[in-house]
């Protein structure tokens, strides 16, 4: 069973990761992304899936067209972990 993040990690949250917020009702962390349209948000998300596979951590998302949502949490943890902070700044890495 992996460890949900401490308190400290959870609040370093908003510095460390400014563009994401706490997903509603649960404990998990999400951004939206915009793009030119949904070729290029398509081409995000086949970068997204070889970041994940890298980590072997994966995304829970919603794409309509030029609009991509991620959600991250730890199914392993029960909620937020490392991990996620980890995936999700590898995918702003992709964006920066
Ligand atoms: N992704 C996410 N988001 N949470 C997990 O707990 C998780 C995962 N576990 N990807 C991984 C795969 C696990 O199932 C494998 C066996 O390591």
């Amino acid at each position: 069973m992996l460890e949900k993040l401490d308190p400290a990690a959870r609040a370093a949250l908003g510095r460390d990761l400014p563009e994401w917020r706490m997903a509603e009702g649960r404990d998990a962390i999400a951004r939206s992304f915009h793009f030119k349209d949904f070729s290029e948000a398509w081409g995000f998300m086949s970068r997204v899936a070889l970041l994940a596979e890298k980590h072997d951590h994966h995304p829970e998302w919603f794409n309509v067209w030029n609009k991509v949502e991620i959600t991250l949490s730890t199914h392993d943890a029960g909620g937020l972990s490392a991990r996620d902070v980890a995936l999700a700044k590898a995918i702003d890495g992709l964006v920066a």
